[in-house]
C-alpha cells in the first residue's frame, strides 16, 4: 500500500543552483525551440509579449507529470493523487514567493490574466459597484482590462473613467488624481503596457487610491516576466499575471488578492472543489483559495508554472533586468535609425517592447516580409484599440524581448527592416 510518506517532494526537475553571472548564450541553450530554422533562416523570436518560449525544465516537468503521476487533485487518497496534489500546492507556494505574497491562500490559479480580471469584476465588482459609481482604468489597457469593467458598468449603471497619457505613452498622474472622487469604487491599471512597454508608476497610483479607501488591481501580464514584482511592497489589492508570458505553459495564470478581500468576496463559479458541503437547500463554500477554483483545474499547467518559476529563481533579477534594459536600449536606437520609422512609446520608464510604424508601409506587410526572414514579430492593434486611437494609428509593428533576446536578434530585425524598405522602394 502506498501512503503520503511515499510522496516524492521533488516534482519539478532539478535545475542547477543559482547562476552567479547572466550568460545569455547559456540561457538560450535552455530553450530548445529557439534553435531551429524558419523559412530557411535561423529563427529570431521577438514576439515574447504575446507568449514566451519554454525552457527544457518546464517541458520535462509537463512530460513527467503526464508520464508518472497524472491524477486529479485534492480528493484522492491514492499515491498518484497525493503526489499531484502536493506538486500543485508546491506550485502555489512557488508563485506566492515569486510575488512575495504573505500567504499561499492569496494565490488563486486561473486561466490567465483575462480570467483573473473577470473574476474580480464579477465578484468584488458585482458586490460593491452600484449605479452612478465609477471605475478608473487607463488609456493603455489591454482589452482584458477594459471589457470586464465595461460589462460590469453596463449591468450596474456605473461609469468607466480613463486616465489619459502623453505622447510618450506615460500616464498623466495629475489627471488621475482629478479623476479620483467620491464615486470612485475601483482602480484597474496595467503595470506594464503591452504596446508601449511603459512601466507605470503603480506605487503612486495605489497610494493615491488608498488615501481614498479605493482598492487597486494591477494587470501584471507584461510586468511579471520583466520586473521584480513584490505585491506587499506595492500594497496592491489584486495582481494578475499569465504563466505563458512567464516562460510557463499556456492556460494558467495567477490572481493574487489580499486575504481579507478574497475572504469577503462571493465565489466566481460554482462546482466541485469550491465547496465544503452541499445540500439542495444550501452550499457552504470552501475556504480561499479553493473557493475560487471550481472544477478540475489545469493541473499540468499549474505544475508547469511552478517549474518555470523554479527555473527563473536561479537568476539574479537585477542581472536579468540589466540585460533586458541593455538590449532594449540597443533595439530602440537601431530600430529608430531605420528610415521612415517612428517609435510608438518612448516613456522614460520602459521595458522589453518596441512598437513602431514605418511611413507608407502597413505593419502587416512589415510582419509578413520579416517572417520570410525567419523573424517573428507581432503586428496589429495588440488588443489595445483605444490606445491605437489615442495615437491616431490603426496598428503597429511590435518587437518584444524575452530574457534570452540578444543584440544579434536586434541586428537581424534591423537587416530585415531594410529588406522591407527595399521591397517598397
Ligand atoms: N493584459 C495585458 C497587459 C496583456 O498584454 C495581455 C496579453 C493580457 C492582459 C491578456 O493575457 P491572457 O494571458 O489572459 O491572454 N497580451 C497579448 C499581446 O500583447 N499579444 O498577445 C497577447
Amino acid at each position: 500500500m502506498t501512503s503520503a510518506t511515499h510522496v516524492v517532494t521533488e516534482n519539478f526537475p532539478p535545475v542547477a543552483g543559482r547562476r552567479s553571472t547572466f550568460d545569455v548564450e547559456k540561457v538560450r541553450r535552455d530553450f530548445p525551440i529557439l534553435h531551429q530554422k524558419v523559412n530557411g533562416k535561423p529563427l529570431v523570436y521577438l514576439d515574447n509579449a504575446a507568449t514566451s518560449q519554454k525552457p527544457e525544465s518546464v517541458l520535462r516537468t509537463l512530460d513527467k507529470y503526464y508520464r508518472e503521476y497524472n491524477s486529479n487533485i485534492h480528493r484522492g487518497v491514492h499515491y498518484l493523487s497525493e503526489r499531484a496534489t502536493q506538486a500543485y500546492e508546491q506550485a502555489r507556494q512557488a508563485a506566492q514567493h515569486f510575488i512575495n505574497a504573505g500567504d499561499p491562500s492569496e494565490v488563486i490559479f486561473v486561466r490567465g490574466t483575462t480570467e483573473a480580471i473577470n473574476l474580480v469584476a464579477q465578484t468584488w465588482g458585482r458586490r460593491h459597484v452600484g449605479a452612478g459609481d465609477e471605475i478608473i482604468i487607463s488609456t493603455m489597457e489591454h482589452h482584458s482590462g477594459i471589457v470586464p469593467w465595461q460589462i460590469l458598468c453596463q449591468e450596474k449603471g456605473a461609469k468607466l473613467r480613463v486616465i489619459p497619457i502623453n505622447d510618450q505613452g506615460e500616464l498623466l498622474l495629475e489627471e488621475y488624481e482629478k479623476l479620483l472622487g467620491p464615486r470612485t469604487k475601483f482602480v484597474s491599471v496595467v503595470h506594464v503596457s503591452n504596446v508601449l512597454g511603459t512601466i507605470n508608476p503603480v506605487r503612486e497610483i495605489i497610494e493615491l487610491a488608498h488615501r481614498r479607501g479605493v482598492p487597486v488591481l494591477l494587470d501584471g501580464a507584461q510586468a511579471a516576466p520583466h520586473v521584480k514584482v513584490d505585491v506587499r511592497a506595492l500594497d496592491c489589492d489584486f495582481y494578475a499575471f499569465s504563466s505563458h508570458k512567464l516562460y510557463g505553459p499556456t492556460g494558467v495564470g495567477v490572481l493574487y488578492g489580499k486575504a481579507k478581500l478574497l475572504e469577503a468576496m462571493p465565489p466566481y463559479q460554482g462546482g466541485g472543489d469550491m465547496i465544503s458541503s452541499v445540500t439542495f437547500e444550501k452550499t457552504v463554500y470552501n475556504k480561499v483559495p479553493h473557493k475560487f477554483e471550481a472544477g478540475t483545474p489545469n493541473i499540468a499547467g499549474v505544475i508547469g508554472l511552478g517549474a518555470a518559476i523554479q527555473y527563473l529563481n536561479q537568476f539574479d533579477w537585477e542581472q536579468v533586468e540589466a540585460h533586458e534594459r541593455e538590449v532594449l536600449a540597443y533595439a530602440s536606437e537601431r530600430i529608430s535609425s531605420v528610415p521612415g520609422v517612428r517609435l510608438i512609446g518612448t516613456a522614460r520608464e520602459k521595458t522589453a517592447v518596441v512598437s513602431f510604424v514605418i511611413e507608407g508601409i502597413h505593419p502587416h506587410d512589415v510582419g509578413t516580409i520579416l517572417d520570410q526572414e525567419g523573424i517573428a514579430i507581432r503586428t496589429g492593434h495588440h488588443c489595445a484599440q483605444p490606445l491605437m486611437q489615442r495615437f491616431g494609428i490603426p496598428a503597429t509593428a511590435r518587437a518584444s524581448l524575452g530574457f534570452y533576446s540578444t543584440r544579434a536578434d536586434v541586428d537581424a530585425l534591423v537587416a530585415g527592416l531594410h529588406k522591407v524598405l527595399e521591397v517598397f522602394q
